[in-house]
């Protein structure tokens, strides 16, 4: 592999080994990989630093919803044991703190160009390279492209009109400023009660001078009942890191996680109360792991979300605030479960009003505020916590351009379609990391992004050692995975509620849940069979094709 320019209509191009584009979790580790191969590598990041989603989300109360000690690097000894997590459940100041630790440690930042986006990725078929063009203009080529763009990495606003003409604050979650923001004696409103929204309203409603909250679909929520870590119990998951993160590879969530074979309907009405009040004190996602077949059996799942929405009962003083944030219409855990601190709490406060939006819809933004077919709310802010357009959109939002013209966003307006998450039918030696098809969303993204990147690394090492130039999937392959994927999505009711997980958030999307479900662990032996019998699954060009091309 080399490090010479080549020449680029007008402009020099950067000749590299490898270019990555994004700098979360995935893009660092890749960064770190493949330049301790040896490669000459370029990242690439549209945000000014390092952290992805924890460098844009700096909203007030954002905060991980699996334990820091999963949610870390596991590729390195050095940082588990020099990193010491504070929080069982780490704030996004923590988390930026440890990325930029991760950062500073391994010298990352000196191959990552910041504040740049990539525009446009074009599979030069004659020379077997990627052409890359950023919004400076800039041309880099390299024969390797990974995406690491990210699964929640493209928000996006509310389909609400007028939301131009108001003139208040306002303010988007996942582009939250990096200056502090006063609540104080505001009237402050915010549409979106998904994970972001939970938090930031139990975060915000104390302080605010009013704040009404416009909800469209209530969330599930559980208590995430968070600790800070004692000293004693640092040391020894310092001691255990290898068996924990060897626990967590072979879990079907990439962490470790209370599991259970029971089924709900073997143990009796009372044993089943008793286990999911149990789990209810013990917070985090302990409830999901009560019982083997929550996603699975219908019945069993109501049960469950009637016992939530009982403790909805409990907790809302006023009957009909509580009636108005139970989920009803679809199976609790089918979108993701958000966990919280005082969030149904917060509804008791004089100064929370909850709109609900199902009974007394959205009309328009107004200059004002919020207008309601019941009236306008008046409002000095207003916060967007409207999700994104996720598993996709960032790779659907620029031209990658793979072999015969052919466009990802042409090729996935009817569906997101991969191998493995990992690769795509026609983009040769284009790699994603957490890509769509995968697990993504469903499993811990740093195991999968650690995966993902050390299974790239083993296919280039592949190639090297058999002189082999591209790579990439047979179309066969694909459409068995394709295939497998919809079977094993008709299996989990994680298919049955409208949300991101299937695109059903974004208008003309197309729907389906194109993640998979089979767990982190299958996934990873499917991974592992994929590159058995010599790459069987994949398409090569040898090196001397290029040559004599
Ligand atoms: P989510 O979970 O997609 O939530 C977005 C919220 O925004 C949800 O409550 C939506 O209600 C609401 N929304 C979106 N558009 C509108 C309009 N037009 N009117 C009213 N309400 C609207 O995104 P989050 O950022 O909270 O969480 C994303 C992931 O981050 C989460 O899954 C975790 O993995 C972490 P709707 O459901 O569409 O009725």
């Amino acid at each position: 592999m080399n490090d010479t320019a080549t020449a680029h209509a007008g402009a020099p191009a950067k000749r590299l080994d490898v270019i990555i584009v994004g700098a979360g979790f995935g893009g660092m580790y890749a960064v770190y990989k493949f330049r301790e191969m040896g490669l000459a590598i370029q990242g690439f990041e549209a945000g000014g630093d390092v952290g992805g989603v924890w460098y844009w989300n700096r909203y007030p109360g954002a905060r991980v919803d699996l334990p820091s000690i999963d949610y870390s690097f596991g590729f390195s000894r050095e940082i588990e044991q020099e990193w010491t997590w504070k929080e069982q459940f780490a704030a996004q100041p923590e988390l930026l703190e440890y990325i930029n630790f991760v950062a500073d440690r391994l010298d990352l930042r000196k191959h990552i160009q910041f504040n740049t986006r990539v525009t446009r990725a074009v599979w030069d078929e004659r020379r077997q390279l990627w052409q890359v063009t950023t919004d400076h203009g800039d041309v880099f080529e390299a024969p390797y492209c990974i995406m690491s763009t990210g699964p929640l990495s493209l928000p996006r606003d509310p389909d609400i009109a007028g939301l131009s003409r108001f003139k208040g604050e306002l303010l988007r979650a996942a582009k939250w400023p990096h200056h502090p923001v006063a609540f104080a004696g505001k009237r402050v409103g915010i549409i979106g009660t998904g994970s972001t929204g939970i938090q930031i309203i139990q975060e915000i409603g104390p302080q605010c001078g009013e704040l009404f909250v416009f909800q469209r679909t209530p969330s599930f929520t559980m208590p995430m009942r968070n600790q800070t870590l004692g000293a004693d119990y640092v040391s020894e998951v310092k001691r255990n890191y290898a068996g924990i993160r060897e626990a967590a590879l072979n879990s079907a969530v990439g962490g470790v996680r209370p599991q259970s074979t029971r089924g709900f309907f073997t143990v009796t009405p009372s044993q089943r109360q008793e286990l999911l009040e149990a789990s209810w004190q013990q917070g985090g996602l302990a409830m999901l792991g009560t019982f083997a077949d929550l996603l699975t059996n219908a019945e069993a799942n109501e049960h469950v979300a009637e016992f939530v929405r009982g403790k909805i009962d409990e907790i809302v003083t006023d009957p009909a605030v509580a009636e108005a944030l139970k989920p009803r219409g679809y199976p609790i855990f089918a979108r993701r479960p958000c966990l919280d601190t005082s969030y149904y709490e917060t509804y008791n406060l004089p100064n929370v009003h909850l709109k609900n939006c199902l009974t007394d819809k959205i009309v328009e933004i107004t200059e004002k505020g919020v207008r309601l077919e019941s009236g306008e709310v008046e409002l000095d802010m207003l916060i967007l916590a409207t999700g994104y357009d996720g598993l996709t959109g960032a790779l659907m939002a620029f031209d990658v351009i793979g072999r015969d013209g052919l466009s990802i966003n042409q090729l996935w307006k009817a569906g997101a379609r991969s191998y493995l998450g990992l690769m795509i039918a026609g983009f040769p030696n284009l790699f994603m990391t957490t890509g769509p098809t995968g697990p993504a969303a469903l499993a811990n993204i740093i195991r999968i992004s650690e995966h993902d990147v050390d299974w790239i690394a083993e296919a280039m090492r592949h190639m090297e050692r058999n002189h082999l130039a591209t790579m990439e999937p047979t179309a066969e392959a694909e459409e068995r995975w394709m295939a497998l994927v919809a079977t094993l999505a008709q299996r989990t009711l994680v298919s049955q509620a409208k949300t991101w997980y299937v695109g059903a958030n974004v208008a003309g999307k197309a729907q389906g849940l194109t993640l998979f479900t089979g767990g982190f662990q299958k996934y990873r032996e499917y991974c592992r069979a994929a590159t058995e019998g010599n790459y069987r699954d994949f398409t090569f060009a040898p090196a001397e094709a290029l040559a004599t091309a």
